[in-house]
């Protein structure tokens, strides 16, 4: 028992030797030995204020950006409760952050797509479908030399952008010409301007603004060619501007979405929106929605027109927008359809929607009458 004893406190003994880089078969009292220990004692010990040290170095590596970085959110669009009226805006769309400081934009719309985008210097603008192209990951940083862009977002998703060096950036939407933001990045010697709960206000109030903002209904002057009774605008657009670029409120509605005429007689749809377009698709929706049917012709003002003779007909007006700005420097934006006719050959009623916004509403019909 006593032999077992003795043998199982040598092996410790070998073993804490191993351990603390002493050679088997040495003895612990050994005055050699014990100065050898203390050094490898002081050692073990400067080992685990190092591993301690190290935790703490990790720790304030993933803590101290949270302390000296901001994170700032902003909203993207907004929308009336009937999805009818669209705010396509950043909300703020001008904000002011520090170098290293990241925002956070939250899409905030049920119906309408957004994306975050930053195109650089002299980037070619491409259609959302292309992105920068192709998108970047959350949390991609933007120092002005390469494209970063969210994919289409919308309902409750956010997309956070990190900005590593001082400039003053444009943002934008893929999908919205006119909804531009400015993203200023300051040294962070000087002061910022704002904090976070000064934008939250502003989104607020700004949407709205936007949202109760009472547009003319142009549909009530008409063009003195064809009867009022017939005409009907198709949505309505503004564009305003902020110091940090445009926004536009878009009504996603025909303004008379009801009307009654008799066989024979010719509906006018014209375009109120300058950045959204619009169709009038009656029957089937086809699966190119940009192009006209092949059933509908071009009268000779530049408006598209067919004839649509029994209720169970298919007709596209493909897409009808204003016609865009013009730019010093580039050749004059072409005139655009603005319009569309269609003339009922016989009595009935003609269901239609606007092939891009019938999910919100974007519903009319034509009575004929014999
Ligand atoms: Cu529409």
């Amino acid at each position: 028992m006593k032999k077992l004893l003795v043998s199982l406190v040598l092996a410790a003994t070998d073993r804490i030797a191993a351990l603390l880089g002493l050679e088997s078969g040495l003895s612990l009292t050994d005055p050699i030995v014990t100065i050898q220990l203390r050094r490898n004692m002081s050692t073990l010990e400067s080992l685990s204020c190092l591993r301690k040290s190290r935790w703490l170095l990790v720790a304030s590596l993933v803590l101290l950006p949270q302390l000296l970085f901001a994170q700032w959110t902003a909203s993207v669009g907004a929308e009336s409760g009937d999805l009818g009226r669209q705010a396509l805006a950043f909300l703020p769309n001008e904000i002011w952050i520090h170098v290293g400081d990241s925002i956070t934009w939250k899409l905030v719309t049920k119906i309408e797509p957004h994306t975050v985008t930053f195109l650089i210097a002299n980037q070619i603008r491409n259609p959302f479908f292309v992105g920068c192209p192709g998108y970047t990951p959350d949390n991609s940083p933007f120092d002005g030399t390469a494209c970063v862009s969210s994919p289409e977002m919308m309902n409750g998703q956010t997309f956070t952008v990190t900005f590593p060096v001082a400039g003053n950036f444009k943002l934008s939407c893929l999908f919205h010409e006119n909804m531009q933001g400015t993203v200023h990045v300051l040294d962070l010697a000087e002061k910022l301007p704002h904090d976070q709960a000064f934008y939250d206000n502003q989104a607020k109030r700004d949407s709205k603004a936007m949202l109760n903002d009472m547009l003319q209904d142009m549909s009530k002057d008409g063009h003195g060619q064809h009867q009022p009774a017939n005409a009907v605008m198709v949505g309505l657009g503004e564009v305003v501007t902020t110091g940090g670029g445009t926004r536009t409120l878009s009504v996603l509605r025909f303004m008379h979405d009801k009307v009654t005429i008799h066989k024979g007689d010719t509906v006018e749809w014209t375009s109120g929106d300058v950045i959204t377009p619009h169709t009038i698709t009656f029957g089937t929706e086809p699966v190119d929605v940009i192009d006209p049917s092949a059933n509908v012709f071009v009268d000779t003002d530049g408006a598209r027109h067919g004839v649509i003779n029994a209720t169970s007909d298919s007709m596209h007006s493909g897409f009808i927008l204003g016609a865009p700005q013009d730019r010093i420097g580039l050749a004059p934006a072409p005139l655009g359809v603005t319009r569309f006719r269609v003339t009922f050959s016989n009595p009935g009623t003609y269901p239609y929607i606007c092939a891009l916004h019938d999910g919100s509403g974007m519903r009319g019909s034509v009575i004929v009458l014999p």
